[in-house]
């Protein structure tokens, strides 16, 4: 049977990122998507671009959730952008329901091109309810540096030391994404699984069509789940289908460069054997 993989985020209505992000990887995985929408991102390219976030009415995000397990348990799940405190107690509440293993948490703080944090009382009911329930965390460095109340984190060596207070938050798994942020010649990433600690590390890729990258990375470790990958398994292809991605990131408009999701897999050159196109 085909394994079912559900997000619960906000539509980044640009495409790249949120909830378009996380079903076009689902479906490079060869898993079947499902999606809870939680909020509408927004962009406006009269005011520079500014964003705007819009939550979903709680109740249609029960709503969404209660048709997604109308089949019963999903092989793995995870969680972007969550609208609002509501939103998650709800998502909890089917956690709890049909008992959900396999629970990626990315912690989403910020949009990229934005520096205002998102609803602080959403993060701090995203830290008591779902990371408890969580397999993996997969943190940027600033979101790390928030979750484990240590600041600015500006080397491999404190990146360790957040991984092990944000494991102490209830996940049992904790990857720190670098990032460009991180001063390393390498784009490295932190794997921590309470006892042993792990560098993943790739060429760094010059360019700034990366918007998408961090919920692309999220989805794809829930989909390598969903088919029975390890954690390390999933959390290192995920690596190298978001590489993929980046190094093939696509100028969409005059303010953005996506991450190209079909890349890992050729994507585009699927459809051009097909009689008259
Ligand atoms: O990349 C963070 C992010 C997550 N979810 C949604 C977004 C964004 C950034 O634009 O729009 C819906």
């Amino acid at each position: 049977m085909i394994k079912k993989v559900l997000t619960v985020a906000g539509s980044d209505s640009s495409g790249g990122a949120g909830i378009q992000a996380d079903l076009k990887t689902f479906q490079e995985y060869g898993t079947f998507g499902f999606s809870a929408l939680t909020s509408i991102v927004t962009m406006d390219p009269d005011e520079g671009w500014s964003h705007t976030v819009t939550p979903i009415d709680p109740e249609l995000v029960d709503k969404q959730l209660k048709t997604i397990f109308a089949g019963g348990a999903l092989d793995s799940m995870k969680t972007g952008m969550l609208g609002t405190v509501e939103a998650i107690e709800i998502t909890r509440k089917y956690i709890d329901q049909f008992h959900m293993n396999n629970v990626v948490i990315d912690p989403v703080m910020a949009c990229k091109g934005t520096s205002e944090l998102l609803q602080p009382e959403n993060v701090a009911a995203m830290t008591r309810l779902l990371l408890p329930t969580a397999t993996i965390t997969t943190p940027n460095l600033v979101e790390a540096g928030i979750l484990s109340e240590m600041g600015d984190l500006t080397s491999v060596e404190q990146m360790k030391e957040a991984a092990k207070k944000i494991r102490l938050l209830g996940p049992d798994y904790v990857v720190i994404k670098g990032g460009h942020r991180l001063q390393t010649e390498k784009a490295t990433d932190l794997f921590y699984d309470g006892e042993n600690f792990t560098l993943l590390e790739n060429e760094k890729i010059s360019t700034d069509f990366n918007h998408g990258a961090g919920c692309t990375f999220a989805a794809a470790i829930a989909a390598g789940l969903a088919k029975g990958f390890s954690v390390e398994k999933a959390v290192r292809t995920a690596k190298a289908f978001v590489a993929a991605g980046i190094k093939n990131g696509q100028r969409i408009n005059p303010f953005l460069g996506h991450v190209w999701h079909g890349a890992y897999n050729q994507a585009e050159k699927r459809m051009t054997d097909i009689e008259g196109v």
